[in-house]
C-alpha cells in the first residue's frame, strides 16, 4: 500500500515538473526567455533571446545534410553571435583568438570544439552558421531551435544540433 502511494507521488510529482518545464520553454510570443547562453573566458554570461539573435544579418547557405540530402540552411553566422557577448575579431580580437577555443554545447550534452580562430575573417573564409530554418521551415525538434551548419566539412559530427550553450575557453 505505502509503494503504491510512493508511486503515486513519484507520478504526480513528476508530471508537475514536467509541466513547469514546458511552461517555461513554450513558446512566448514576447521572446522574453533566453534561448542562448554564451561564458566567456572570464565567466561573464550572456544570455540571449531570440530578439537579439533577431537583430543579427541573416545568412543562407546551401548545404549537403548528413543523409546526402541537399538543404537551404538559414540563421546567423557564429561569430555575429558571439560578438553580442563582446568577443572581438579582426585587428580588436584575432591576438586573442589564437589562444582560446569555443565549445559549442547541446541540450543533449553533446559538444564540439571549434578553435576560434576558424572564425577569423581575416584567416578564413570558412561559414560557421547558426540556423534556424531549413528550406524555410523551422528546425525539427530533433534539431532544435538552432543548429550548427558547417557546411565546408566532409563530415556533420560539428553539425551540433540542439545549441543550448556556447563557451569560451583560453589555452
Ligand atoms: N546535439 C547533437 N548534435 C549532433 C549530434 C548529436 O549526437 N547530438 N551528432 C552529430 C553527428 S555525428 C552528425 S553526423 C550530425 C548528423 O546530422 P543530422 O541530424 O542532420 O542527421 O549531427 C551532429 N550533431
Ligand atoms: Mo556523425
Amino acid at each position: 500500500m505505502k509503494t503504491i502511494l510512493y508511486i503515486g507521488l513519484l507520478v504526480f510529482s513528476l508530471t508537475f515538473s514536467i509541466a513547469a518545464q514546458t511552461a517555461k520553454t513554450s513558446d512566448d510570443p514576447k521572446n522574453t526567455e533566453a534561448v542562448l547562453k554564451i561564458v566567456t573566458e572570464n565567466g561573464t554570461v550572456t544570455e540571449l533571446k531570440a530578439a537579439d539573435l533577431a537583430k543579427l544579418p541573416r545568412r543562407e547557405i546551401k548545404a549537403k545534410n548528413h543523409d546526402g540530402k541537399g538543404t537551404t540552411f538559414a540563421g546567423v553566422e557564429l561569430r555575429e553571435v558571439l560578438k553580442l557577448a563582446g568577443v572581438k575579431f579582426g585587428d580588436a580580437g584575432k591576438k586573442a583568438n589564437l589562444t582560446s577555443y569555443l565549445t559549442v554545447e547541446a541540450a543533449d550534452k553533446y559538444r564540439a570544439v571549434f578553435a576560434m580562430i576558424e572564425l577569423e575573417p581575416d584567416f578564413t573564409d570558412k561559414i560557421v552558421l547558426l540556423a534556424d530554418t531549413g528550406d524555410g521551415k523551422p528546425l525539427s525538434k530533433e534539431q532544435g531551435s538552432f543548429r550548427l551548419v558547417v557546411p565546408d566539412e566532409k563530415k556533420q559530427a560539428r553539425w551540433v544540433r540542439q545549441v543550448v550553450i556556447l563557451r569560451i575557453t583560453k589555452i
